[in-house]
């Protein structure tokens, strides 16, 4: 049967089970816009094209579906491409319809046209153009099988006006054949079998996990695995969650978890950052061993032996040299692990490791995550605490990018994976309060809370709108601290306290801006207020924004100065 493009545009998002587009239309896609009352698949319309990148990201990152939004040409094109870049440097399947100039067209800086290809050629998976309406099914389905396939990442499909308005028949590929696309996910049983002889003979390893945990669904490996060869667990920001922070005694009471060590790196635990640097064995899995992790790299982890696991062949030896590297799959590999370990279990592994965890207990017990909460002013830490407690952990938190992030980081016990989404790769702010949209578009009856800084939810605020009209009961807990926290922080530490361009003075009202949009507004200004707000808060099914006023000049600690090794931390 013949088919308008636009028609097979939403065929093949069927075929995909794609059940919600974020999306903002223009001239380039109004074809498909009038196709859309036709279909089964919820719109949500937003407010700017960035908010709807992010809100794809946050629902895939929260469900591990394919994201999909859809957007115009030129301006509506440039305007997702922070999103993809953030979708991109975090490993998040997405997939990016734009709109584009009629094919005769292009090239002639016709209005509206922006070469998005080219623009997002570094920061997508892979990238179409799609010329002729009979490529289109084909080259939607490669879209999304690229997208969640091997290391997910953002695609982009371009559509010329011209293409959606032609028509052909419909056939739906069963399957891709992409000859030069064969990723691996069988790890090589040779190179499990040295990473097994490598962890048989440690004396103190260390499991480092990272997002590739949660991409592949392999949290209960990761548990199994450090179970048996007895070896505590750190992780990068992507992979908090991957293993739990806390475990139920024999009376089913939440106690610390003694293999966790909290997150490693610059903002990192004390524990984390020394025992990756005293190590005799490192076993990454999923992680990609990144800057804000290894700081100064020619003194990172001296005495170490690296496995590493990953999917994406070209991130082994990137930045570390591994002596035991694994492509496949994080679940094959665990997996093929635990059945080594299984047939000859390590006799008196608890024994062997009694030193190495009588030392990281040594480091726990001497500089703990602490801070002090007075009477009169809120600490941002509490706020986070809370959060926590009043959520039992169960919610799913995301984050703008700031100190806020970091304390969410350290703060916040993350025991399940996709609990925390945050921009960790590119850092970006205004990521938080959209994908805490998107997340709850997947999961619209639990509790979605941005943990926001004053800043950061000014980048993306005007997506409330998009909460209030769509029925979003998402939650946005700002921790103001009328600056610029993060670099305020740099500048007291390393720029002589010059605090140029950080203070953010001339916010508006965020209670009354939250009423502005048809939203509700709380504000909490002592400690005493923080519960009562966040309960209330909790209570409602409708978006909130909550306005923590926080003690201004909290620092995070422990930080590792840049270019300093992660053992040379300033601990406040
Ligand atoms: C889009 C973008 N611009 C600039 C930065 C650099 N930056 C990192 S954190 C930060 C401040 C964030 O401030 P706020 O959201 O108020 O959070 P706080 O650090 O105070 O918790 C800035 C400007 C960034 N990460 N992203």
């Amino acid at each position: 049967m013949k088919m308008r493009g636009a028609q097979i545009f939403f065929e093949c998002l069927k075929k995909e089970g794609v059940e919600v587009i974020f999306g903002f239309p223009g001239g380039a896609v109004l074809d498909i816009y009038h196709e859309m009352p036709k279909h089964n698949i919820r719109h949500i319309l937003v407010r700017h094209e960035q908010g709807a990148a992010h809100m794809a990201d946050g629902y895939a990152r929260a469900s591990g579906r394919v994201g999909v939004c859809l957007v115009t040409s030129g301006p509506g094109a440039t305007n997702t491409v922070t999103g993809v870049a953030t979708a991109y440097m975090d490993s998040v399947p997405m997939v990016v319809f734009t709109g584009q100039v009629p094919t005769p067209l292009i090239g002639d800086d016709a209005f509206q046209e922006v070469d998005i290809i080219g623009i997002t050629r570094p920061c997508t998976k892979h990238s179409y153009l799609v010329r002729n309406v009979n490529d289109m099914s084909r080259v939607i389905r490669e879209a999304f099988y690229l997208a969640r396939t091997g290391r997910p990442g953002p695609v982009v499909v371009d559509l010329p006006k011209d293409v959606i308005q032609a028509s052909t028949d419909f056939k739906y590929p069963k399957k891709v054949d992409l000859p030069g696309y064969r990723p691996t996910v069988e790890a090589h049983s040779g190179q499990v079998k040295r990473a097994y002889e490598v962890l048989r003979k440690a004396k103190s390893p260390l499991i480092f996990a990272g997002g590739g945990i949660i991409i592949s669904d392999s949290s209960q490996e990761l548990i199994r695995i450090a179970d048996l060869i007895q070896a505590p667990v750190t992780c990068s920001l992507m992979g908090l969650g991957c293993f739990p922070a806390g475990i139920a005694d024999a009376k089913g009471r939440r106690r610390p978890n003694p293999l966790w060590l909290g997150m490693v790196g610059m903002h990192g635990t004390y524990q984390a950052n020394m025992a990756i640097s005293q190590a005799d064995v490192i076993f990454g899995v999923g992680v990609r061993f990144d800057d804000r992790v290894t700081g100064k790299i020619s003194e990172f982890a001296p005495k170490a032996k690296i496995i590493h696991i990953d999917v994406d062949p070209s991130s082994i030896s990137k930045n570390v040299v591994v002596d035991v590297p694994i492509v496949g799959d994080c679940k094959n590999a665990l997996q093929q692990l635990i059945r080594l370990f299984e047939g000859e279990p390590l006799e008196g592994v608890s024994d062997v490791r009694r030193p190495w965890f009588d030392q990281i207990n040594a480091w726990k017990k001497g500089h703990p995550l602490t801070y002090v909460q007075g009477n009169e002013l809120i600490k941002p830490q509490y706020v986070i605490e809370k959060i926590w407690e009043l959520t039992g952990g169960d919610a799913i938190i995301t984050t703008e990018v700031g100190q806020h992030q970091m304390w969410t980081a350290q703060f916040f016990e993350f025991d399940r994976p996709r609990s925390l989404l945050t921009s960790g790769g590119l850092g970006t702010m205004g990521y938080g309060f959209p994908a805490a949209i998107g997340a709850q578009m997947a999961f619209p009856d639990r509790l979605v809370i941005d943990i926001a800084g004053d800043g950061s939810i000014q980048m993306n605020i005007q997506e409330l709108c998009t909460a209030v009209c769509n029925d979003i009961p998402v939650k946005v807990a700002i921790l103001n601290n009328l600056y610029l926290g993060l670099p305020r922080q740099w500048q007291e530490l390393f720029y002589e306290k010059n605090y140029t361009g950080s203070c953010m003075e001339g916010s508006p009202d965020f209670v009354k801006l939250a009423e502005a949009y048809g939203a509700i507004g709380l504000r909490a200004n002592k400690p005493e207020e923080v519960e009562p707000v966040l309960r209330e808060a909790f209570k409602i099914r409708k978006p909130v924004l909550m306005d923590f006023l926080v003690s201004r000049e909290e620092g995070v600690y422990p930080i590792v100065p840049p270019g300093k090794s992660i053992t040379e931390m300033l601990l406040a």
